[in-house]
């Protein structure tokens, strides 16, 4: 158990926090409510996750999430964060993840959706812009990708554009930044070795280098921080396990002292703080849920996740995706189990 526990005891708080998500919609006379409008279909989406690892997907009301999301499209394609909103790839992704989860892809015009997202990449420089107005970054050139596979699209993209980008933002000590010259930080880290992995290219990684600058990332309190001299927070505990998952190396960190951390950020009537003692809020929650996972949490039977989609793997494999063991180079030797744990 972590020192300064939020929750005072080690085990994963299920029926609280089932009953946190599901009370998110609920909180109008809040602030905090209104202050994240701009983002609620990622809520959603952390929300979902969440719930579908801890074995409630059935919590929240399937017709009225699917008819939420599908009033979030514009005439673009794209959808946005929150019904009127503009068009950003961040909330396309949501809102595509939130349908496969439902089992209502085929609700939505695949084509008026790959039509957007194919339209956000230059074709001179391989570049994903995440909207109309081109700001670029390493977590539209993932996004794109994994938002095309789920309709068999990818094709649709340059590829070896997409991949080139990548590369271009990787650093001498083997991490991936924002884009070039950007400082290695672990969630551009696995936007990056997501995207390499959909695109059938992580052989281009430095494999070693990597893993041994992730591991890096546990501090003393088992917490995970994003890159050197930064404080811990659960949120690596999926951007820097799941990399680590990707490279086939999740025991180069210690996993017990990772899996009190989390639980030591639970808030005893719900949800899970970036730290202990902290507010907790979807995106913790979802996030620490979602380590906990890929920790191989034994004491409450987790589902598993896919480290490369975010989602549970069951959810990936009935979609139709390869999981991500079948991404990864043969040279590495990693083996996956015949069946997700449910
Ligand atoms: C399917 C899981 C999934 C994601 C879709 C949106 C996206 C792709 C990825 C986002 C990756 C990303 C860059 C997340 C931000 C993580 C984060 C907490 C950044 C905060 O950075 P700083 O500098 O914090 O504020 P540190 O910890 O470095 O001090």
């Amino acid at each position: 158990m972590a020192e300064g526990s939020g929750s005072g005891h080690g085990e994963l708080l299920v029926d609280k926090h089932v009953e946190f998500i599901k009370a998110l919609d609920k909180k109008q006379d809040e602030l905090e409510y209104w202050m994240t409008e701009h983002l609620r279909i990622s809520g959603i989406y952390w929300g979902m996750v969440a719930l579908g690892l801890l074995g409630r997907d059935d919590a929240l009301e399937r017709e009225a999430v699917v008819s939420y999301v599908l009033g979030c499209q514009n005439a673009d394609g794209g959808f946005g964060g929150h019904t009127g909103h503009d068009s950003h790839l961040l909330y396309t992704m949501s809102a595509v993840q939130i349908l496969v989860m439902c089992d209502a892809l085929d609700k939505v015009d695949a084509e008026k959706v790959i039509a957007y997202v194919v339209g956000l990449q230059n074709r001179e420089t391989g570049v994903v812009s995440g909207d109309e107005w081109g700001e670029e970054d390493t977590r539209f050139a993932f996004i794109s990708v994994a938002t095309l596979s789920f309709f068999g699209a990818q094709a649709r993209l340059d590829i070896p554009g997409v991949v080139d980008y990548v590369m271009q933002s990787m650093n001498y000590d083997g991490g991936f930044g924002s884009g070039p010259g950007g400082e290695s930080h672990a969630a551009q880290v696995y936007t990056c070795l997501a995207c390499l992995a959909i695109a059938g290219r992580l052989d281009l990684v430095n494999r070693d280098r990597l893993s041994a600058w992730l591991a890096e990332r546990q501090l003393p309190s088992g917490g995970l921080n994003g890159r050197p001299q930064k404080l811990e927070d659960v949120c690596y505990s999926w951007w820097a396990l799941s990399s680590l998952h990707i490279l086939g190396r999740p025991h180069w960190i210690h996993l017990p002292r990772l899996t009190a951390f989390i639980l030591s950020a639970q808030d005893p009537s719900g949800g899970i703080a970036d730290r202990p003692g902290n507010i907790a809020d979807v995106y913790h929650t979802c996030f620490g849920i979602a380590g906990l996972s890929l920790a191989g949490f034994d004491r409450y039977p987790l589902a598993e996740i896919d480290p490369v989609y975010c989602m549970p793997r069951a959810v990936v494999e009935r979609a139709g995706l390869r999981g991500w063991a079948a991404h990864v180079p043969a040279a590495w030797g990693i083996e996956r189990d015949a069946a997700p744990r449910q």
